[in-house]
């Protein structure tokens, strides 16, 4: 079984001690290409991070998607308790609010600013080479965290966060094994998908369709919640009404699941009957594994914060720095819930 992933201890290891760490003992992984060279210059990236005006201090734009989810709020408060003077940094911090269009004014914002480095989380994944190629030829290097882009190497320094196809391939390796262990033999799904075009549904949503097709189940409804627990609730009432029958519902991340479960149990379902599985891991979605509500989360990491910084000093010191870092995770069920309820993030 992968170990359990301590994301507090990471964070508070990573921010407290001056030793350069491998990520990959970090509870993160990177992919088998081989890493960047140095500057990039193998993928036509040469930006370092540079403290451009001396003041001994790097200033981090910090794009970020809004304030839709638990993730969101334990990702921002990493940003914020990380990029400190303390830890040679300035924050300027922007809210798309989960406007795809306002974010890119944020950070054609944050170039006019002359910000030292930028860190996008960005809301979806299209539309971004142009501003992308304006903070390159204002020589500020770009950070992309949380949500990977579909854009040429030679337009960001690195990404870092989660691999939402591989947290998607665990939840429907989990659906499969559930199913053979019950003697289930239809899977009737309700499927709430996240922010459509972010990469984070992209990648779930691959998972499961994938997942579908090898194994004959039947996917009975789809919408999009917008990672929010409001929506979830409301595509969950939507659904009940046509009352169809389903077995499992497939939430991409916990607020909406928080919202599907509301709607379940106030037409009188009981979740524990179902097989419902969610991403994330939030403290309050990881004690629903506990209770039974929730049978699996593909946890998410939003302490992005420490490791964020790393890559970036490492780059100011003209280290090498992979393409591509992705957070180590694992699957939370019942066999490992009570020992992650004691890391987990939020509330
Ligand atoms: C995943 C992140 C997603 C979370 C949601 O890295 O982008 O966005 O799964 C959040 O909770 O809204």
């Amino acid at each position: 079984m992968e170990q359990l992933v301590n994301f507090k201890k990471i964070a508070i290891a990573t921010a407290s001690v001056a030793l350069v760490v491998s990520f990959t003992a970090c509870g993160t992984s990177t992919p088998s290409t081989p890493p960047d060279t140095g500057a990039g210059n193998a993928t036509g990236y040469n930006l370092q991070v540079k403290d451009v005006d001396g003041d001994g201090l790097i200033t981090l734009g910090f794009a970020q998607v809004g304030a839709e989810s638990g993730w969101r709020t334990a990702n921002t408060q990493s940003y914020k308790d990380y990029f400190v003077p303390a830890n040679g940094f300035k924050l300027v911090f922007a809210d798309a609010n989960q406007d795809p269009d306002k974010q890119k004014q944020d950070v054609r914002d944050l170039i006019s600013q002359g910000v030292e480095v930028i860190d996008i989380a960005p809301v979806t994944d299209s539309g971004w080479e142009p501003v992308l190629q304006e903070a390159k030829d204002a020589g500020i290097p770009v950070v992309i965290s949380d949500r990977q882009l579909s854009v040429s190497d030679d337009l960001y320094l690195t990404y870092f966060g989660g691999d939402m196809y591989a947290e998607g391939q665990r939840v429907t390796d989990f659906i499969k094994q559930y199913m053979a262990t019950n003697n289930m033999t239809t899977a009737n799904i309700v499927h709430l998908q996240g922010t459509i075009g972010s990469t984070a549904q992209i990648g779930r949503s691959k998972a499961l369709t994938e997942a579908a097709a090898a194994n004959g189940w039947n996917v009975v409804y789809e919408q999009t919640g917008e990672f929010t627990q409001a929506k979830g609730q409301e595509v969950m009432e939507a659904f009940l009404q046509q009352n169809k029958d389903f077995n499992i519902v497939y939430s991409e991340n916990d607020d909406m699941t928080y919202g599907a479960i509301a709607a379940m149990e106030s037409k009188g379902l009981d979740p524990t009957k179902y097989l419902i599985v969610s991403f994330d891991g939030n403290k309050s979605a990881v004690q629903m594994v506990i209770d039974g509500k929730i049978k699996a989360i593909g946890q998410c990491n939003p302490l992005l914060g420490p490791q964020v910084g790393q890559l970036i000093k490492d780059s100011m010191a003209g280290k090498d720095i992979p393409k591509i870092t992705y957070s180590q995770e694992v699957l939370i069920d019942s066999t490992n819930a009570q020992e992650q309820l004691a890391v987990a993030f939020g509330s």
